[in-house]
């Protein structure tokens, strides 16, 4: 008779193989992409053991003892293995160094393939030494060597064969910066991932591991700076006390490649300097500005620089003196040029006077500025010309500025992607805007070329990507959020990667490896966006979100504080039909592009269907392509969105036995939440653009239950994401 003791001693153990055999353990999603799950393929994880059952990792720096340490977690988690370490090459052998620090044999990499990893990359190849078969992760620098290790360990997670590597990998860009929208009270503007992860009050005493594990995610995907407050910014971070704090989390992201940027305030000067003005032409203005970044030189020698939001709602900027944002951006760029400091200077301004089309603001005051930059001043412009709307066409001055370095803002906070609520993967976003051709310079003159000083290699080059980070315990309030900053530093290291390879990476590094679970999951999250524009703004709708928060539909607002923050201003629908007219009939912001994109947005023959609504005011009974009216092609999309919401569910579903039960559940619940949402965004835009086009809706579609007034009777007046500028 087997005892009780055994019997649970039995239980226990079949419990933990049950648990390791199906990856399936409980996961608070803390641990983001880097949780080095135990590779399932056990005879693949037999075969990389063997392969790397020795390591000698040369050098003993900041940096390089972060990614030995990288390195050790990564194969004890993926493979429970702890390799034999030791100065002498035993074989099978992992080598990890800087390369002259290995002391590696001319054949086994050459200076040439060196120099194209250039300061930050990598080459992780097999070679043979001594007729044994090595891996080498080698790098010209500590940071290289770290990005390397990330890079292996990828390789492991993603069960990928390690028998002939040969990989030789640099970034395309050179500045690869989180912009974090962090007010010093810890409220995120437009943050849904609970309060900051920078707590302020505790620094500089208190390092928290948040800050090492935040650089350790943001190394692993090569993103190299960190923009730590709101670019509504307050004066308060430029003095001492929060330099001393700003210290120590410079100190603490060095080991990650990671410098430390801060947003200022242009009138600093006189906020915190007792000057009378902030003139940027003015003595002592200069004088302030300069002092001041030697003051913050001294304490971060590796400071990055300034990111500047400069007369737009409501910030001061050097207009205010009847100077430019070129005086205003040279005069800080001259006071951080003696330290290689750069100066990150927005695009993204609208002004007190309510323009004819908000639209074509940014280009109207930038392109006449183009070439009168200093050469650390880059200008940082959003991906498109209004505000992160689910759907822009690509921002104008892309290409329109050949002389002056471009810097993408992507946004990865989904302030008009449904918070933390919906699940939008936003890689195809981002790859829409970076795939657009400008024809600045004749035919496929990409964006992403445009941004990578493919057209003229002395411009700096830089992307931004605002920040979904919280004190959330899985980071960004959903699981898979998580995917869009990942995105991010995968498409700032290499914007020609694609969405799916992406996409599969993450999913692979944070679920599950099964083909099972891959395939639809990738699916999934490659058609979420599109069902998210669907649901919220088909066919070039934009800014019909609710009023101030952004949150939910509010396509009837027309009573906020100026013409351009209502949704009546952008839609424009009428008895007649809907849409902005931007051609050469409306507004004419088309001609702010190449005369070949202007054609093909002008002509509404040519224009897509994505982008209708955005350039032109079209007839309700207007023939789409698909044939149908544009009413009915309207109704449709909102239905297929809220429809494609359903099949996110039930395609969820059916992952209960690849995932661990704790995210399993908190996705189930964020999508009941998102389907909710969807159909709120559906019945509410429906029925508010119907009272126009007095068309019915197509007997197929389920009517709305509620009517239009239950849906505009609706407030969100604690929505998050609104804190206050502290
Ligand atoms: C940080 C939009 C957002 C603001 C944000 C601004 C910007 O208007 O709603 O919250 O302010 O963009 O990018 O500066």
């Amino acid at each position: 008779m087997m005892t009780i003791t055994l019997l649970f001693k039995r239980l226990a153990l079949l419990f933990a193989i049950l648990q390791i055999a199906g990856n399936v353990y409980a996961d608070d999603g803390y641990k983001l992409w880097l949780g080095y799950n135990a590779v399932a393929d056990k005879k693949l994880a037999a075969k990389y053991k063997a392969q790397l059952a020795h390591l000698k990792f040369a050098g003993n720096t900041p940096s390089l003892n972060a990614a030995r340490e990288e390195l050790l977690t990564g194969l004890e988690g993926t493979l429970a293995l702890r390799p034999q370490i030791g100065d002498k090459i035993e074989y099978p052998a992992l080598l990890v160094g800087i390369a002259s620090s290995l002391k590696l044999p001319g054949s086994v990499c050459s200076e040439s393939e060196l120099d194209k990893t250039g300061n930050e990359g990598y080459l992780i190849k097999t070679v043979i030494i001594n007729q044994k078969k090595c891996i080498v992760i080698t790098a010209k620098t500590d940071i290289g060597v770290l990005h390397g290790v990330f890079g292996f360990l990828k390789l492991l997670q993603t069960q990928q064969s390690i028998d002939a590597l040969n990989i030789l990998e640099y970034p395309r860009i050179m500045y690869r910066v989180l912009d974090h929208w962090d007010n010093l009270n810890r409220t995120v503007e437009r943050g849904y991932a609970g309060a900051s992860i920078w707590n302020w009050h505790k620094l500089p005493g208190y390092i928290d591991q948040r800050y090492i594990d935040y650089a350790r995610a943001s190394a692993s995907v090569g993103i190299n700076g960190s923009v730590v407050n709101n670019v509504n910014a307050n004066a308060l971070m430029l003095t001492p006390e929060y330099l001393e704090k700003v210290k120590a989390l410079a100190n603490t992201f060095r080991p990650y490649g990671i410098k430390v940027y801060l947003s200022v305030k242009f009138s600093s000067p006189i906020d915190i300097g007792g000057l009378k003005t902030a003139d940027p032409l003015n003595a002592q203005v200069m004088q302030w500005w300069k002092d001041k970044a030697d003051e913050i030189y001294r304490s971060i020698p590796d400071f990055g620089g300034f990111l500047v939001k400069a007369n737009s709602e409501g910030q001061p900027g050097p207009q205010a003196y009847g100077r430019s944002h070129a005086d205003g951006a040279n005069m800080l760029a001259d006071a951080l040029l003696p330290h290689n400091g750069i100066v990150m200077w927005r695009a993204f301004v609208y002004d007190n006077n309510v323009p004819d089309d908000r639209a074509k603001q940014a280009y109207n005051e930038f392109k006449p500025l183009d070439g009168q930059f200093k050469k650390n001043v880059i200008i940082q412009v959003k991906n498109g010309p209004i505000d992160f709307q689910p759907r822009e066409p690509f921002h104008p001055l892309f290409g329109a500025m050949p002389n002056t370095p471009l810097m993408m803002e992507f946004q990865l906070t989904q302030e008009y992607l449904g918070f933390s609520t919906n699940l939008v993967y936003e890689a195809p976003l981002f790859k829409e805007s970076l795939e657009s051709d400008t024809y600045a310079m004749g035919k496929g003159s990409t964006v992403s070329k445009v941004i990578q000083g493919a057209f003229n290699p002395k411009l700096i080059t830089g992307m931004a990507g605002v920040a979904n980070i919280g004190t959330d315990i899985n980071w960004c309030g959903h699981p898979f959020a998580q995917a869009n900053w990942y995105a991010f530093g995968r498409l700032a290291w290499n914007p020609d990667l694609s969405s799916g390879d992406i996409a599969s990476d993450w999913l692979k590094m944070t679920f599950s490896n099964n083909p099972g679970f891959i395939s639809p999951m990738k699916a999934m999250m490659l058609q979420s966006r599109e069902t998210a524009v669907n649901y919220m703004t088909p066919l070039g709708l934009h800014h019909i979100m609710g009023v101030n928060t952004h949150y939910g539909p509010g396509p009837w607002v027309d009573n906020a504080g100026r013409a351009d923050w209502n949704a009546v201003y952008y839609h424009k629908a009428d008895s007649a039909g809907i849409g902005f007219n931007r051609s050469s009939t409306g507004s004419n912001a088309v001609a702010q592009y190449q005369p070949q994109v202007r054609d093909l947005f002008e002509n509404l023959a040519t224009c897509p269907d994505e982008y209708l609504l955005w350039f032109h005011h079209v007839g309700w009974d207007y023939k789409m392509r698909s044939g149908a009216t544009l009413w009915d092609e309207m109704v449709h999309r909102y239905y297929l969105g809220a429809d494609a919401v359903k099949q996110m569910e039930l395609s969820w579903g059916k992952m209960a036995g690849y995932v661990d039960e704790e995210r399993f559940g908190s996705v189930k619940q964020l999508l009941a939440i998102q389907y909710d949402e969807a159909t709120t965004w559906r019945n509410s835009c429906v029925l508010y653009f119907q009272t126009f086009s007095k068309r019915p809706i197509p007997a197929q579609y389920p009517k709305p239950d509620k009517p239009l007034s239950f849906y505009r009777d609706r407030k969100f007046l604690l929505a998050p994401g609104i804190g206050g500028n502290q």
